[in-house]
């Protein structure tokens, strides 16, 4: 495939000013960004950088390295279905596996070389005089003509707005930032939040510290989880037949397919989800009252379902605490509970999740008026097919708005929507387009799109506050119908949603100007 620019292999090229100028600049070299740059190699485009804040590829993968941390969607699932790895140790691999995968994904289709390594991004500016993406990071000044955000949605933590924080004189870490050089043995530790990070720490560490005290704000609905090792007789038929791990991966995404129905159409199909981790809280844990604090109010799938099997009895273990009271105020040595119980605290752990609807990277990038993404999504992140934004010329969003899934793997959203980048840059090659953006119209029928589809979910209906909704109690986040009909939806680009401007053509178009 030829690009309208020059190609060559060296991962940019020097301008005047010391700025590097490229064709494409990836933000982030998560599963999305890695995603983008082999699907760009693959076209034969070498001109582009994946601009990475930390020093290695990887994003969520990288980061997350706290105690427990593991996928729970199936590896044979939760992997390229271009890259399919027979090796997998486990199931549900865990964070190291999955890191390793991502580094060897990145040497094997050789992307690692595009990577700037050290490059937070700190701004990007639409430039329409040049018409060119004027891309500052910490590592110096980009210009590209394509800006794609692959920063992910699970990025940036949350630290939650608790009194007295600030004070506590012990050790606080993140889930997502891990200081794997503090010893918690023998500490009385405490862990806020009671997500997908907070049940896989809270095992983890429970038989090593002296005392746990679980800070619940909402319990979570937990069904059994399914792990096994892989064994090697197996690995061996995955590396002699790929068909069968395909087929495998297959039934894997039909089976979490079914979830849709009963999240997304009819509730009823839930209901057998439901009773299976009602059954699974009631063996695991004997304790009425405790049982009883543990049991959601909400209908299964409002939030997140978790899937474990020693977060129930690390909960239910004698050196550990269930706090439901919340949290009055944090002291320097203790934590103060709302009924008035002061618990003495050596670490917190704040497993309190991310922004996901107030994206940082939005605040960064700045279109045609100047205004930045996160301004113009005041109220409610808005796009079409989930990639483009109207005021945004040439610039494509990974992970973006309404790409989120709770019941799958996010890996087969981001193959959608790098095919979708993919077709949009074949199609400005194609027609030789400088610039690239969609209308305010399609913008508004997608968002009545998404609206449409999420009325009678279960993430809207189902009696639970997430962070699937934004502050305005809309679904910005997730896909709320079958992933197979995003996929469908994004296959090709929908030309007739987009304005191009030619290469020499004279400024915007009164469309893309309106
Ligand atoms: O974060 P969360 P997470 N005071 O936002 C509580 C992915 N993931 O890091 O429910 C007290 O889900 C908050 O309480 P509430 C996955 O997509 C995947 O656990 O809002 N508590 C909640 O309990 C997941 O959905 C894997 O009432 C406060 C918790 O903190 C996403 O990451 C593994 C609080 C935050 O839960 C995020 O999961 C891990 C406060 N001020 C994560 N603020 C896989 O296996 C927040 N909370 C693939």
């Amino acid at each position: 495939m030829t690009s309208t620019l020059e190609t060559e292999p060296a991962p940019a090229r020097a301008a005047a000013g010391g700025v590097r100028e490229v064709r494409v600049a990836v933000i982030g070299s998560g599963f999305a960004g890695l995603c983008m740059g082999i699907a760009l190699k693959r076209r034969g485009e070498n001109d582009f950088v994946l601009l990475e804040r930390a020093q290695d590829v990887g994003g969520t993968w990288r980061d997350n390295t706290y105690p427990g941390a593991a996928c729970d969607v199936q590896s044979n699932l939760y992997s390229f279905s271009f890259a399919l790895n027979p090796g997998w140790g486990r199931s549900y691999s865990e964070q190291p596996e999955i890191q390793a995968y991502l580094q060897r994904v990145a040497d094997r289709f050789d992307v690692r070389r595009h990577c700037v390594f050290g490059a937070e991004v700190t701004a990007a500016r639409w430039d329409d005089d040049a018409r060119r993406w004027l891309v500052s990071t910490a590592a110096g000044e980009f210009r590209a003509q394509v800006l794609v955000s692959a920063a992910g949605a699970l990025a940036d933590p949350t630290y939650p707005a608790i009194p007295g924080l600030d004070t506590f004189a012990g050790t606080v870490m993140h889930s997502a930032r891990w200081d794997s050089s503090h010893d918690l043995a023998g500490e009385k530790v405490a862990v806020i939040g009671t997500g997908a990070s907070a049940i896989q720490v809270v095992p983890a560490i429970q038989p090593i510290v002296e005392s746990i005290a679980v800070y619940q704000r909402t319990p979570a609905w937990v069904v059994p989880r399914t792990d096994h090792p892989v064994k090697p007789l197996m690995q061996r038929l995955y590396r002699s037949i790929p068909g069968l791990q395909k087929a495998i991966r297959g039934l894997l995404y039909l089976f979490r397919e079914f979830l849709v129905i009963g999240m997304a159409k009819n509730r009823r199909f839930l209901k057998p989800v439901g009773k299976l981790a009602k059954a699974h809280l009631e063996r695991q844990v004997r304790d009425p009252k405790l049982r009883k604090a543990l049991t959601p109010d909400y209908t299964i799938g409002c939030k997140r379902i978790l899937i474990s099997n020693d977060y129930f009895p690390a909960v239910a273990a004698p050196n550990a605490e269930l706090v439901t009271a919340g949290i009055a105020e944090v002291r320097p040595h203790s934590i103060v509970s709302r009924d008035g119980v002061e618990r003495p605290t050596d670490t917190i752990v704040l497993a309190t999740g991310f922004h996901v609807t107030d994206l940082p990277i939005a605040e960064k990038i700045r279109g045609r008026d100047g205004r930045s993404l996160a301004e113009v999504w005041e109220d409610g992140m808005v796009s079409n097919r989930s990639a483009t934004v109207a005021g945004f010329p040439n610039l494509f969003l990974l992970v973006g708005p309404n790409v989120g899934v709770g019941h799958t793997s996010m890996v087969y959203m981001i193959e959608s929507q790098v095919n979708y980048v993919d077709d949009a840059l074949q199609t400005m090659d194609a027609e030789a387009l400088e610039v690239l953006e969609t209308t305010r119209e399609a913008q508004e029928a997608y968002r009545a799109l998404i609206a449409e589809k999420s009325q009678g979910t279960v993430w809207l209906g189902g009696g639970c506050a997430s962070w699937y909704l934004d502050k305005h109690g809309h679904n910005t986040t997730l896909w709320p119908d079958f992933t197979f009909r995003f996929r469908k939806l994004t296959r090709k680009l929908d030309r007739e949603n987009y304005v191009g401007i030619p290469a020499g053509a004279p400024a915007s178009t009164p469309e893309v100007a309106a």
